[in-house]
């Protein structure tokens, strides 16, 4: 398989995290999000994935998969070990809600695009860009904190698409300074999951790509 990446990229970066943990191998290819306005908007990439964007994985077949969470659910259900939700439907749907506040509430409004076009069609400044930044990340994180019980992992015993979700977001949080103190499960969970060889081998700085 190969997958399409940026070190930085969070969607990325869960992919990275599931296919370690799924114990398959795969061929990177580097994506330069931010050079020359972005590589991915060159036509070779738009070509690959029409929305531009990373991650895109390319199976063995040569089918070509975009979005995170529905490259991972493919991962999950073509390589079932280990399991990426637990069995109970209840609990899958709780794991689920964490995951999605990540992935659909906090990613999209602190995203490489969204961002620039703040700073560039609105002509924000950066510090109003890093408030918006920082109050999305905060309103977000403040629900997973009362609603996680980490034992140790977001939905307890077992490592689940929520961590697979969560990590990135942190490490994008830390980036950008936003304080952790007022979440002390969500830092318990990412101290758990990066003691895990398939988490710190996905983690940006260990990427080829790295700068
Ligand atoms: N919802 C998508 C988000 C993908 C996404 O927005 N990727 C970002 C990097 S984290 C990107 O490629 N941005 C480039 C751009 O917007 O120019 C997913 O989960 O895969």
């Amino acid at each position: 398989m190969k997958l399409y990446s940026y070190f930085r990229s969070s969607a990325a970066y869960r992919v990275r995290i599931a296919l370690n943990l799924k114990g398959l191998a795969y061929e990177m290819t580097a994506v330069h999000l931010v050079k020359d306005g972005g590589h991915n908007k060159r036509p070779e990439f738009r070509a690959i994935n029409p929305q531009m964007r990373v991650p895109a994985l390319v199976t063995e077949a040569g089918d070509v998969l975009i979005q995170s969470l529905a490259i991972i659910d493919y991962l999950d259900e073509t390589h079932p070990n280990p399991p990426l939700l637990p069995k109970d439907p209840i609990a899958r749907a709780k794991c689920r809600a964490l995951a999605q506040i990540v992935a659909c509430d906090i990613h999209p409004l602190n995203n490489v695009a969204p961002l620039r076009y703040l700073k560039n069609q609105m002509g924000q400044e950066q510090s109003a860009i890093d408030a918006w930044y920082h109050h999305w990340v905060i309103a977000g994180f403040e629900a997973l904190e009362a609603m996680m019980e980490p034992g140790p992992y977001a939905c307890g015993a077992e490592v689940t698409l929520a961590d697979i979700c969560l990590v990135p977001q942190i490490y994008n949080a830390r980036r950008l300074k936003v304080p952790m103190d007022k979440f002390p499960k969500i830092a318990g969970v990412d101290a758990a999951c990066l003691k895990l060889e398939a988490f710190d081998t996905a983690r940006p700085e260990n990427q080829p790509d790295a700068e």
